[in-house]
């Protein structure tokens, strides 16, 4: 049987990504257009876009300047490998990120591998963390450690070192990860903004993993500054420097997986920057280009960099992909951190965080509400799960807010918010007044 929609178009076909498929296409949300802060859906109903698509469109939808810069590299060059060989522009790309490079002027996180998305960004991180390690004589070092409830997108390496159960219970892991303890702990931390007080010494939970494992098994440790897929989970005050200390005095590397947080989405242009604390890489995808064409890249410390290449002749990183440095999508990257630096979206978010934590911290009392974080321009907001129902009630207000003309994301029974950088105040506050609306109609 097939399934329609009012314009009689087949959805059977396209086996959608973490959807529940049949549920889906039974009744189905096709978005049309988008500009700015707004969708349009199919039957040209505008849609405020809570999410910034899936973190990603940091500047808004459609920016002219990103589609004039990739149709003129479309028509000039339209791809071009990077293996042995190159193309100006992914040089050229390369070097303005060097320039942004997390941690500021001086930072030496300046070397940029290129991929297609988070996950190969974090599979890359990975490999790059294990050939240091080998090429400085730490080739026992085989070990990389996540943490729970962490989400690194959905290759194996990935899946290994994350941590949400449903993504790695039907698959084999990598052998030789292990997971730090989550920080999420609602009972001393409930309805924060910014920082939790409570939780530093759950960092602390590295010091167990080297006991159990030995430190010389141990290549690096792997963590979302901000935890975004399992709902918007902010580290406690004091919980990354201690990580990064402890990281330190064992000679494991750091890697923050930036792929939600990189690009202005805390109010700095990197958690990085925004913590104060430094990694030895760092994985972005999503707002590297605006979200217009998939990319990914990898900020490398440069003496993680120089180690690796300096302890092979020929090849020195056997990993790569065929879209590393895609000319469209370096145009995109570039037109994207042109408009960033125009409208100054990188540190935006620090000027909108009080307003935005004020609207959201609004909703704490409204039914169901047990918890709500928000951070930069991020807010998670926990609701109470229905007796028998986990994740149903979050849903349904995933679907009114649909309904009713906005886009918000619901993970398990978690809203998660996070607007494109170009939101306005009065946006802000059309937010949270309409998810309190749709709180006070759901079930
Ligand atoms: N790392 C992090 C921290 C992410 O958030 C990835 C890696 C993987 O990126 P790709 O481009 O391979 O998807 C992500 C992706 C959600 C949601 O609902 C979040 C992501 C993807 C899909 C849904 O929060 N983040």
């Amino acid at each position: 049987m097939s399934s329609t929609t009012s314009n009689r178009r087949n959805l059977d076909p396209f086996w959608m990504p973490f959807t529940a498929n049949r549920q889906f296409k039974a009744a189905p949300r096709l978005l049309a257009s988008a500009n700015g802060m707004y969708y349009r859906d199919v039957d040209g109903r505008e849609i405020l876009d809570g999410t910034a698509g899936l973190w990603c469109v940091a500047a808004g939808h459609c920016r002219p300047q990103i589609a004039e810069a990739v149709a003129r590299q479309l028509t000039t060059m339209d791809y071009a490998p990077t293996f042995q060989m190159g193309h100006p522009i992914a040089f050229e790309f390369a070097e303005r990120l060097a320039g942004l490079a997390p941690g500021g002027p001086g930072s030496t996180l300046d070397r940029i591998f290129f991929t297609g998305s988070g996950s190969e960004s974090v599979d890359t991180a990975l490999k790059i963390a294990l050939a240091y390690q080998r090429a400085v004589g730490q080739g026992t070092r085989t070990r990389l450690i996540g943490r729970e409830r962490g989400y690194h997108g959905v290759g194996f390496g990935g899946i290994s070192v994350g941590g949400l159960v449903n993504n790695r219970r039907m698959f084999p892991l990598l052998p030789g990860t292990d997971h730090l303890r989550h920080t999420h702990d609602p009972e001393r931390n409930r309805f924060t903004r910014g920082l939790p007080e409570h939780g530093a010494e759950l960092a602390d939970d590295l010091e167990r993993l080297v006991a159990l494992h030995g430190a010389e098994t141990i290549a690096a440790v792997i963590v979302e500054p901000v935890a975004g897929s399992a709902g918007v989970l902010v580290p406690p005050k004091g919980y990354l420097e201690r990580l990064r200390a402890i990281c330190d005095a064992h000679g494991i590397l750091l890697i923050f997986d930036e792929v939600i947080t990189g690009f202005g989405r805390l109010g700095a242009p990197f958690g990085v920057d925004h913590f104060g604390v430094r990694a030895d890489l760092v994985t972005t995808a999503k707002a590297l280009t605006n979200g217009s064409l998939p990319m990914g890249a990898v900020f490398v410390d440069r003496r993680v960099h120089d180690a690796v290449l300096d302890g092979a002749a020929g090849i020195e990183l056997f990993h790569g992909y065929t879209y590393s440095g895609h000319p469209a999508a370096c145009a995109a990257g570039l037109a994207t951190l042109d408009i960033y630096a125009d409208e100054a979206l990188l540190t935006r978010g620090a000027a909108l965080s009080e307003r935005w934590a004020t609207a959201i911290h609004g909703l704490a009392g409204l039914p169901h509400v047990i918890d709500i974080r928000t951070i930069g321009v991020m807010a998670g907001i926990d609701l109470a799960p229905r007796a028998g129902a986990p994740g149903a009630r979050a849903y349904d207000l995933f679907v009114d807010c649909f309904e009713t003309g906005l886009l918000v994301r619901a993970t398990g029974d978690t809203i998660a918010l996070s607007p494109p950088l170009i939101v306005s105040e009065a946006q802000i506050d059309e937010i949270a007044g309409r998810v309190g609306e749709a709180l006070r109609r759901v079930a």
